[in-house]
């Protein structure tokens, strides 16, 4: 095949990939649904961030910058459009930001021309990824991402240290970059996420403290503190809100997800917990409320997982991975969950508010003990079949 062959067919597979449509899958649990389709993948990154088009420099049509992946996204609606700032991961390893828009939100989402050039302040930042979007009650956009950069304390060339990059905008293309957040009691810090409103006059983040880059050792959850002055943020104290806990599916470690949604009843939480089995570390999505007048305090938890891997969303670089950073609730007032599988593609599974208002105040808690969640299902049993039986 010619050069001009070979851009043309992958053209052609491109611009069927983005343009085609997406359906729910028969997946049914009521609380929310799936789709049969990721919204993003690797495939979905135009060819010319890719491919050099010019087939003197490129005879033979070759990938010169790949990708790897495409995951873990912020999510903003934004001037009638579903906007996600996804972390692409290159073939090289380094993550960065990129703004795909869809008008439905779930699916046609197309790349803009460019990824985000965020600001280079930090010589030592290696890697950028997770970006959580708020839309701040001050006017900006903020987006909360881990910066990562080498531990140089160690001698493992692995080891690496965690903090969160703050950056504002107003259009998702002109950024401004502040200073990282300082936690004077925690380490290292992942999974940062602002509430889109003020606390007692003060910006607040839930935070995930960690002593270390992978374990959080000390670190009992997801903690919750607050700051005076977001171009310079610094959090004196952290208070642990939704605490990881034994035998549960926060076992290892736990972290904010997606900004909280505001409802009546609370302000409703989709996170991530994390506990180990013998192939590995296993995320799953968790849901949690938390009271509106003091956004620390968790008033209801569900038991066990929202969102967990299924089927081919088992599989990838880092499998049996479910993983969340954005959500938008749309002008028609359904929720559009955007969650990554396996750290590999993108994902939407759609809910309504009061359905999820529903599912984190109506779901029983986890009573803790085998023996007890016997005693919960038997009672739950009983109340059916004794209603059944009325019928
Ligand atoms: O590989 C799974 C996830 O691991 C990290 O989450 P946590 O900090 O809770 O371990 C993140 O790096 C995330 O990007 C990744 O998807």
């Amino acid at each position: 095949m010619t050069f001009e062959e070979k851009l043309a067919e992958q053209t052609k597979k491109y611009e069927a990939l983005v343009s085609r449509k997406n359906v729910k899958s028969d997946f049914y649990n009521g609380i929310f649904d799936r789709y049969v389709n990721p919204v993003l993948t690797r495939n979905h990154v135009p060819l010319f961030w890719k491919y050099d088009m010019n087939p003197q420099t490129n005879p033979n049509f070759m990938e010169r910058l790949g990708i790897n992946a495409v995951m873990n996204s912020g999510a903003i609606y934004l001037n009638g459009k579903y906007c996600l700032v996804a972390r692409v991961e290159g073939a090289d390893r380094k993550s960065f930001f990129a703004v795909a828009e869809s008008e439905s939100g779930i699916d046609g989402f197309k790349f803009r021309d460019y990824p985000v050039r965020l600001p280079d302040t930090c010589a030592e930042e290696t890697n950028v990824y997770d970006m959580r979007l708020t839309q701040h009650e001050d006017g900006w956009i903020y987006g909360v991402f881990c910066s990562e950069s080498k531990d140089t304390k160690s001698k493992d060339l692995s080891a690496a240290v965690a903090c969160a990059g703050i950056v504002r905008t107003k259009d998702l293309e002109t950024w401004e970059r502040l200073p990282n957040l300082r936690t004077l009691r925690s380490p290292q810090q992942r999974n940062v996420v602002l509430l889109p409103e003020f606390v007692d006059g003060k910006y607040a983040f839930y935070t995930r403290p960690m002593d270390d880059f992978i374990d959080t050792g000390s670190g009992g959850g997801i903690g919750f503190g607050l700051c005076d002055d977001i171009t310079n943020a610094v959090i004196d104290e952290e208070k642990i809100t939704s605490m990881r806990k034994y035998h549960t599916i926060t076992e290892v470690k736990n972290g904010a997800g997606a900004v909280p949604i505001k409802t009546d009843r609370g302000w409703i939480h989709i996170a991530h917990g994390v506990r180990n089995t013998a192939a590995g570390l296993r995320y799953v999505l968790y849901c949690f409320a938390t009271d509106l007048k003091d956004p620390s305090k968790v008033i209801a938890e569900p038991s066990g997982m929202f969102l967990g891997p299924l089927g081919i969303e088992r599989v990838g670089d880092v499998s049996n991975v479910v993983f969340t950073n954005g959500a938008i609730v749309g002008p028609d007032k359904n929720v559009y969950i955007y969650y990554a599988s396996s750290d590999t593609r993108l994902h939407v599974a759609t809910t309504t508010v009061d359905k999820l208002v529903d599912y984190v105040f109506n779901t029983p808690r986890d009573p803790g003990r085998s023996p007890d969640c016997v005693k919960q299902r038997c009672e739950f049993i009983e109340k059916n079949l004794k209603f059944l039986a009325k019928k």
